[in-house]
């Protein structure tokens, strides 16, 4: 039988107000514990208001919810304590608790008896996960999309599908005295490959929705002075890095988040790159903008259109175009010089004539950096993606293995085979929503979660 645990499901510090959380088989009766009261008084999903005792001192007095299993987010008996928000209060009451038998309970506890109880799937409860930690509007709708089941659903709809053809094909397997119709060869590879292709279209969601979850990764490049930390300040609205008008000014990387329209952009600052360092942390400093550029989404070249172009930054560009990344040439500086010429502009793909010090050409920027996260979301018709990597690997591995089936299918290779990727596919699936995922794995995966959750 399960223990009992407990945990604050309120942030620390000073509140308002706080919430303790208790859930497990003793939950009413440490409930009867603390406010000397009959379980008949807690009607459940009713709060009652009634004092808290520490021994026979009043600790609080609080408005108490109990929630009788199966109702409740855990699936089993779950008491809420909404208590004044002193951390002394919320720190002896679940002391107490723990006297009265309950446990502290471990990360993402709850959640976990949740899933366990099947009050959700696992991709309900990353979801969920994910929806606490969203800091923007893109990020909260992608976090609801799995949270609110619309991704289990999707993906159930795949699952069933399978199984269905693959229950077809174990009736052949079976029946030795062959008394059934052949399978349909064509439907079913048709419906394989429609199946494989739900799939793929989801897998392809990642690259997206892993821009939205962690943020796109901007990488601020270029020579020196040509006014990188600028642009950095000026995007982000507060002078975050410093400037000045000596060369060599920015030497490790410096990096702020900025929301543009409710998505999340990682800027990084870094250190303009030339051909001799002044000294051994200048020289770190620019192996460090290469790491930058490499571990970037995106990157945004700044030149200085009051200056002519050194053969150091056209090296430096050759050098971003080799890693294949999208690069938005940012030539800076316009309210020195009217509208100069760049010899990169005929190379660039992307070009924004900005100002870092009057502003002009900012928004302009903004919107082309949006471009790469809003193109590819839009083209996803009903905004369901996937952000994390294990769920790309599985819908990938699905994907695969459907494909083999189809082909296999085709080939006339033998229903044996084809049932065996079949399995292959929906393996990956319930692996996925949890269904068979091992103990430990799960164990990672719920650790990850807040305290309290
Ligand atoms: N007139 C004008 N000056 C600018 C503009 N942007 C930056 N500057 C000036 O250019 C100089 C260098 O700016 P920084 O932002 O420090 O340049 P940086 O590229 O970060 O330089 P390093 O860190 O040394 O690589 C400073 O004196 C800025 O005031 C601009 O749009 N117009
Ligand atoms: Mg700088």
């Amino acid at each position: 039988m399960n223990s009992t645990i407990c945990a604050a499901a309120t942030a620390a510090g000073r509140s308002a107000v706080a919430l303790i959380r208790l859930s497990g088989p003793d939950s009413l009766p440490i409930l009867c514990k603390i406010t000397h009261k009959e379980p008949e008084v807690f009607v459940p999903r009713r709060q009652v208001f009634c004092r808290l005792y520490d021994d026979n001192k009043i600790l609080d007095e609080a408005l108490v919810t109990y929630f009788a299993a199966p109702h409740s987010f855990t699936g089993e008996d779950v008491v809420e304590f909404a208590v004044h928000g002193s951390p002394y209060i919320r720190g002896r009451l679940l002391e107490r608790l723990c006297q009265l038998g309950a446990k502290a309970a471990a990360r993402g506890e709850f959640s976990y008896r949740a899933f366990l109880s099947g009050k959700m799937d696992l991709l309900e409860a990353q979801g969920l996960c994910d929806l606490i930690s969203a800091g923007n509007k893109a990020a909260h709708d992608l976090a609801m999309s799995s949270a609110d089941g619309r991704l289990s659903e999707k993906l159930n709809a795949v699952k069933t599908a399978l199984s269905e053809i693959l229950a077809e094909m174990e009736a052949r397997l079976d029946d030795v005295d062959e008394e059934m119709p052949p399978l349909q060869v064509s439907s079913s590879q048709r419906e394989l490959l429609a199946q494989a292709q739900a799939l793929a279209r989801l897998a392809d969601t990642f690259s997206v929705g892993r821009l939205i979850k962690e943020g796109l990764k901007a990488a601020i490049v270029g020579a020196p002075n040509c006014g990188k930390s600028s642009l950095l300040n000026a995007l982000v609205g507060f002078d975050r890095a410093i400037v000045s008008e000596q060369s060599g000014t920015t030497r490790d990387t410096v990096e702020e988040a900025l929301d543009i329209d409710g998505q999340k952009i990682i800027l990084t600052d870094t250190a303009g790159i030339r051909e001799h360092a002044l000294d051994p942390a200048e020289r770190e400093g620019m192996k460090r903008s290469l790491r930058a550029i490499e571990k970037a989404d995106i990157v945004l070249f700044v030149a200085d259109l009051t200056r002519e172009l050194t053969v150091q930054e056209e090296a430096l560009w050759n050098d971003v175009q080799k890693q294949n990344k999208p690069v938005i040439l940012v030539l800076n500086k316009t309210d020195e010089t009217a509208r100069g010429r760049c010899p990169l502009e005929g190379k660039a793909q992307y070009t924004v004539y900005v100002s870092c010090k009057t502003g002009s050409g900012l928004e302009e920027l903004k919107k082309q950096i949006l471009h790469f996260i809003s193109v590819p979301m839009s083209a996803q018709e009903d905004g369901i993606m996937i952000s994390n990597l294990r769920q790309y690997e599985a819908v990938l591995n699905a994907q695969t293995e459907t494909e083999s089936a189809a082909a296999r299918l085709a080939s006339g290779a033998g229903l044996e085979l084809c049932a065996e990727h079949l399995r292959g596919a929906l393996g990956a699936l319930k692996d996925l929503a949890g269904e068979t995922t091992p103990d430990d794995i799960l164990g990672i995966i719920f650790s990850k979660f807040c305290m309290g959750k």
